[in-house]
């Protein structure tokens, strides 16, 4: 096979689908009139690429293509600036269940709509299969062991959804990095700004470790660490008005087996919870709980329960900014020059 060149330019329209020659007629190959509507259509294209130098040659049936990964800030930004898009910060403590609940719904996804939202189309589908890969591993073994997530910068696993309700098709991008960084915001709230997914997302997702919560030895330090995470988010100013809150309890499975039936548990989340929404509820536009089994290890819950509920969450509008100083009432008058009036101090 001969080996390929990408023949666009940076300017050419471009599609995620190779076959598509939308840059060169202009004709959208899954016949959408307006290529803006068509879910393929991306400034990331998959299409074959000239190997590295002393790579091993493509095999004779098939084409090399560009990694399917994780996106940087950057690229991440491309996305929004171009489409409908949702940015989803996951945060929590190490080991809390955030690069389990991205397999976890990557999983789902494999099986079919969640709720009522179905998989359009990835540029991360090959980091969510290692992802996947990792936790689906480690959900068999009696002692977990899922690879941490490294330290460093943050990445976004992408998906292109349908709301099969509204018809919207946004982009989803959702955040990882590694528990500890989030945790030393405690002692450092200031280094919370050096986290480009908190300002970015529209909503943001705090996981609480449910095996944790379960621990009465840990219970109480666990419950901290969130408020104190929190605080530091809201302190270094990287959390606004116009962005949802998720309070995530995660391990519904191990919760459930407790020999209360999890009551303890499920009572100390719900305190958590009102004391965030009393502290820091004026601090977002909403405060909503889930509890959640992305990657369950025992019988005790479905996979990937509830993860419909939290999708559906993440999939509202968001929030647009609107200064208050704007929101003023144009008095009704017949001729064009009376409606006007002098702007209210400060929003010239
Ligand atoms: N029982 C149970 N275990 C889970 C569930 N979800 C995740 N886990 C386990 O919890 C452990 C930690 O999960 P991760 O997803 O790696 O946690 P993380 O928050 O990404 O951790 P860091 O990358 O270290 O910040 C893994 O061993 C998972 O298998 C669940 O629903 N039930
Ligand atoms: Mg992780």
């Amino acid at each position: 096979m001969a080996d390929l060149e990408p023949q666009e330019s940076a300017e050419s329209p471009r599609c995620a689908n190779p076959d598509c020659q939308v840059a060169v007629d202009g004709r959208c190959i899954e016949g959408f009139p307006d290529t803006a509507e068509c879910p393929q259509f991306g400034r990331i294209a998959i299409m074959p690429v000239a190997p590295a130098p002393g790579a091993h040659p493509a095999p004779s049936n098939g084409v090399a293509m560009q990694a399917s990964t994780t996106l940087s800030v950057d690229e991440a930004d491309d996305v929004v600036k171009e489409r409908p898009s949702r940015v989803i910060a996951i945060a929590g403590p190490q080991s809390a269940g955030k690069t389990s609940l991205i397999a976890g719904l990557y999983d789902l996804f494999q099986l079919g709509q969640v709720g009522n939202v179905s998989f359009a189309q990835s540029f991360s589908l090959h980091a969510f299969e290692q992802a996947a890969h990792d936790s689906r591993a480690a959900s068999r073994r009696t002692t977990p062991n899922t690879a941490r997530t490294e330290r460093g910068e943050v990445r976004f696993y992408h998906l292109e959804l349908v709301d099969t309700d509204s018809g919207a098709v946004p982009s989803v991008l959702l955040g990882d990095r590694a528990g500890e960084e989030y945790l030393e915001t405690r002692s450092n709230p200031l280094s919370a700004q050096e986290f480009p997914e908190l300002r970015r997302a529209d909503v943001l997702t705090l996981l609480v470790d449910g095996e944790r919560l379960l621990d009465a030895g840990q219970r109480h330090n666990l419950r901290s660490e969130i408020r104190q995470t929190l605080h530091a988010f809201v302190e270094a100013g990287v959390v606004r008005t116009t962005q949802r809150l998720a309070l995530v309890l995660t391990k519904l499975d191990v919760i459930r087996k407790a020999a209360d039936g999890g009551e303890r548990t499920f009572q100390g989340f719900d305190t958590l919870l009102a004391g965030l929404r009393a502290d820091y509820g004026a601090n977002f536009a909403a405060v909503e709980s889930f509890q959640i089994a992305a990657q369950p290890s025992t019988d005790g819950a479905k996979r990937g329960e509830n993860l419909d509920r939290l999708l559906a969450y993440w999939m509202a509008e968001p929030m647009r900014y609107r200064p208050a100083s704007m929101v003023f009432d144009v008095p009704e008058a017949e001729r064009y020059f009376d409606r006007l009036m002098a702007l209210p101090k400060g929003a010239q």
